[in-house]
């Protein structure tokens, strides 16, 4: 199963940040557009700000799968029942937004697990067909702890302030950057798609504390080239483009050279 989880298995490899990419709209096409994109490891489920309901999840989750590519959701705030949803629907890893505190994040940890290391409940027969080969259901339940990534959002001042603590949580495997809200958080929000030096100092500090744990480290990019500047700092997971934003700018942008006009700048939007 281990084997199964691409994102894992390019954390394992070692050989350069992991791509991905943010579905926001439903609809099992759009996954299979996302996840079709050349050189694509992961999609993220977005169930936070997306416009994504437990349904459209359950026909997001094995679209992607289907495509060899490894889905994994943001859940809408840190719930347990929302981490068994989303696992049990075969998700390869979970992220939770808005994390605080390393408490918050052993509890996380917890939700995630089976026993005995944590306290998840048992009886999915969707999650392992998500996986190819498919695990049997015992196989699923034998290899679950070790298979699927637990990643939390550091975007809180309260986190970024205890994120050494947090990137030492056993059971925690990424440290994940929404620079929009850790912004705003810590008073230097991006505006116009700019990201001050207070702003950039503090992702520095999450990803050398995180790398100093020997944890992964991602972070959310509006752009190709904002993501290429991440990924030559040593970022292991990027997300690259959203769903409705790239659809945003691709038709204004069409729009705009069908009637004469200049290529619009796509700027810093989300
Ligand atoms: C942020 O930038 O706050 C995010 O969570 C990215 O989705
Ligand atoms: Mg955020």
């Amino acid at each position: 199963m281990q084997a199964a989880n691409r994102l894992r298995t390019a954390f394992t490899k070692g050989t350069g940040p992991s791509f991905g990419l943010w579905q926001m709209i439903p609809g099992a096409n759009v996954s299979r557009v996302l996840a079709r994109s050349p050189g694509v490891d992961w999609v993220l489920v977005d169930c936070e700000h997306g416009n994504i309901d437990d349904g459209a999840m359950h026909d997001a989750v094995p679209a992607i799968a289907a495509a060899g590519v490894s889905p994994i959701v943001r859940l809408p705030d840190m719930q347990g029942w929302m981490v068994k949803r989303a696992l049990d629907c075969g998700a390869h890893g979970i992220l939770v937004p808005l994390l605080r505190t390393a408490r918050e994040a052993k509890d996380l940890v917890q939700a995630a697990k089976f026993p005995p290391w944590g306290r998840r409940g048992f009886g999915s027969p969707l999650a392992m067909e998500r996986f190819s080969p498919a695990p049997s259901m015992t196989e699923y339940l034998q290899q679950a702890n070790d298979s699927l990534l637990t990643m939390v959002q550091i975007e809180t001042k309260e986190a970024l302030e205890s994120v050494e603590e947090i990137a030492a949580v056993e059971g925690i495997d990424v440290l994940f950057i929404g620079p929009f809200d850790l912004g705003n958080n810590i008073g230097h929000p991006v505006i116009n798609g700019i990201i001050k030096k207070e702003l950039s100092d503090a992702i520095d500090r999450v990803l050398e504390a995180t790398h100093k744990a020997g944890k992964k480290v991602g972070i959310f990019c509006t752009s190709g080239e904002q993501s290429k500047v991440f990924a030559d700092k040593g970022f292991d997971m990027i997300s690259v483009a959203t769903d409705y934003t790239a659809l945003q700018f691709t038709l204004s942008e069409s729009l705009s050279v069908a009637r004469g006009g200049a290529k619009p700048a796509k700027g810093g939007s989300y």
